[in-house]
């Protein structure tokens, strides 16, 4: 009964929401077969995506079918991950971008992960307003997600997300997180285009960024360049650049100013470039690497939940052997894992 009303809602809601949807947009009702609802995320109803991503997140009951469905329509989107310090100019910078790849004709969908911490929660009304771009138009999709409960790192629901933005044909998902702890990793996984933003003024996170960031850039932006400093902080950067000759590809190092869209086309030249090179690489290698990325997190999880359960006598001994100084605890972490 539940569920009746859930759909229910979703086919009545307010009359501005419903004229934008378009009359054609149907709700989903419970029983709809999922590949039905697939079929109308890919004719580009909105309110069909919004369903499916929904259901996604929550990873509902039907989330499993739904995802299975859409296995046979996946390989398409090119995955494009922003990541940086907070105030760098992320949110700003994909609004151009979103602006760029539409009148080139591509659809969008965006994922935004905030850091949310009960304080700063209101971030992701913040983004959501600041891409403006994005609310009038059909082929512009946006879900802000919250970060809570992953340490500051991607949520598995992003994957899922993805795939449903790619599922319904969309051509780019960008997805932007902040470029903190485990969060850089993660894009580095799940992204095809790595792109990292710094932005003059911002202290000592050039430094810091020399150990993160900085290893996962595929493309690495300055943005506010009309801000004081720009030129020292591009220095600064391919300094760093430099001292790494591991890379089998350069990495370029482009200015922006992401209020006035200056250096946005550039960007988007060498996102298709690096683009060219996944494509190449093949959909299967990427969509093999973010399989791997929801293994790893949720083998974590299991560990977690695992140990947090109780002790069983074997992580007993293994704490007793942590405790002792006769096993470190990376032996005792091998051990729990056979
Ligand atoms: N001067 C200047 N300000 C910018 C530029 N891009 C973004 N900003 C401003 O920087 C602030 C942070 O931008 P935002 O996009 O929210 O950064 P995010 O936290 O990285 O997503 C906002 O006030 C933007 O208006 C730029 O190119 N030049
Ligand atoms: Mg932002």
């Amino acid at each position: 009964m539940t569920k009746d009303r859930i759909d229910d809602r979703t086919g009545n809601g307010t009359s501005a929401e419903a004229a934008r949807l378009g009359n054609s947009a149907r709700p989903a009702p419970a029983d709809e077969a999922p590949s039905q609802l697939v079929a109308r995320m890919r004719a580009g109803e909105r309110r069909a995506i919004s369903y499916a991503v929904t259901e996604l997140e929550a990873l509902s009951a039907r989330a499993p079918a739904l995802l299975g469905a859409m296995q046979e329509h996946l390989g398409h989107a090119l995955v494009v991950g922003f990541t940086g310090p907070p105030g760098a100019g992320k949110s700003t910078l994909v609004n151009a971008l979103i602006r760029k790849a539409r009148e080139a004709g591509q659809r969008v969908g965006v994922i935004a992960v905030d850091p949310s911490s009960p304080i700063s929660g209101g971030a992701i009304l913040g983004d959501r307003i600041r891409m403006t771009a994005a609310l009038d138009d059909d082929g512009v999709f946006v879900r802000s997600l919250a970060s809570r409960g992953y340490l500051g790192g991607l949520s598995p629901a992003a994957v899922r997300i993805i795939d449903a933005f790619d599922a319904a044909h969309f051509d780019l998902v960008i997805l932007e997180t902040v470029g903190t702890g485990q969060n850089e990793i993660d894009v580095a996984e799940v992204a095809d285009v790595r792109v990292v933003l710094a932005a003059p003024g911002l202290g000592d996170d050039i430094q810091a960024m020399k150990s993160g960031l900085l290893e996962i850039a595929d493309i690495m932006v300055v943005n506010k360049a009309d801000r004081e400093g720009a030129e020292q902080t591009l220095h600064q950067l391919k300094g760093a650049l430099a001292i790494r000759a591991d890379r089998r590809h350069a990495v370029p190092v482009l200015k922006t100013i992401a209020l006035s869209g200056i250096g946005v086309d550039e960007l988007m030249a060498e996102v298709a470039k690096v683009g060219e090179r996944v494509a190449t690489a093949g959909i299967e290698v990427r969509r093999r690497r973010r399989a791997r990325y929801l293994i790893a997190r949720a083998a974590a999880d299991l560990v977690n939940e695992r140990i947090r359960s109780g002790e069983g006598a074997s992580l007993t001994s293994l704490c007793d052997g942590v405790l002792s100084g006769a096993t470190t605890p990376a032996d005792a972490a091998r051990r729990l894992l056979e």
